[in-house]
């Protein structure tokens, strides 16, 4: 039996992201080589990331999904090589999830919050693995045409409350699941920045909250270029999300935010 997920990894946990994929918004085309992926896995975890999150299929916005068959194909080899790495797979089918879990997976990381395959629950309960459910409006194809709600945050939370319901209701112990609110998925620059703002309505929940801001186009919006580094915007976003009560960061770049989360670290224990 694993621990409670919040008292599994050091908090905040960083989860540093493995995209192999040809297509992923930001990395996508850069891990395709294996020893290339394997090498940028140890990477993140030598940096500090407590779980390196990898995903074989992009779901950035107007993205139209792979079969299982072409995610697998992509993900097999890397499972292999991160045996003996603390992992996370980022998919929403069943199948993959159960290579991932038999290759030694510790979550599943699932974008639609077990409404894309009616079997996932099921194989993540009978592993006794850690979920984490995140909030996005439509799917990907569509998400970022014109997206609407009458309070972002609450409508979030609600979500994300009826989801870790059906989780608990498929077996999955409630302890094991953390939530997020999905930055980007179906989201304007304003829902984001209210969600960032108003996180503790999320965290009220109860569950470990992750947040995935890294290198995202609603940075580079609010920074007024789209070619800008979006690093620093990124940290500082994250350590934002961890003020107000965040358990977990999800990034590419885990050496900046390891070093930020130091500096915050030794300030805090010095009041
Ligand atoms: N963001 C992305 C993918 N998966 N999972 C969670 N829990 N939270 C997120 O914010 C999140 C996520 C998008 O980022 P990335 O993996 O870099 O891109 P792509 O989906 O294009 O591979």
């Amino acid at each position: 039996m694993r621990p409670p997920l919040a008292d599994a990894f050091l908090r905040p946990a960083v989860l540093g992201v493995l995209n192999v994929t040809p297509d992923s918004f930001s990395d996508g085309g850069e891990h395709l080589e294996l020893e290339a992926a394997l090498a940028q896995a140890r990477r993140l975890v030598e940096e500090g990331a407590a779980l390196v999150d990898v995903g074989a299929e992009s779901t950035r916005p107007g993205s139209g999904g792979v079969t299982a068959d072409e995610e697998l194909r992509r993900l097999e080899p890397v499972l292999e090589g991160l045996a003996g790495m603390p992992f996370s797979v980022d998919t929403s089918k069943a199948e993959v999830a159960r290579h991932a879990l038999d290759a030694g997976a510790a979550m599943i990381n699932d974008v639609t919050a077990l409404r894309g395959d009616p079997d996932l629950a099921g194989v993540i309960a009978d592993a006794g693995a850690y979920l984490c459910l995140m909030h996005m409006l439509g799917e990907p194809r569509t998400m970022q045409e014109d997206p609407q709600y009458d309070d972002v945050v609450a409508e979030v939370a609600a979500f994300l409350e009826a989801r870790l319901a059906a989780a608990v209701a498929a077996g999955i112990p409630e302890e094991y699941v953390c939530l997020d609110p999905g930055i980007g998925f179906g989201k304007t620059v304003e829902h984001n920045v209210e969600l960032l703002a108003r996180l503790d309505e999320v965290v009220a929940l109860g569950r470990p909250v992750m947040i995935g801001v890294s290198r995202k186009r609603f940075l580079a919006s609010l920074l007024g270029d789209p070619a800008r580094d979006r690093t620093v915007a990124g940290v500082t976003a994250g350590l934002a999300a961890l003020d107000g009560g965040a358990w977990g960061l999800r990034v590419h770049d885990v050496r900046p935010h390891a070093d930020a989360l130091l500096m915050r670290s030794a300030i805090g224990a010095a009041r």
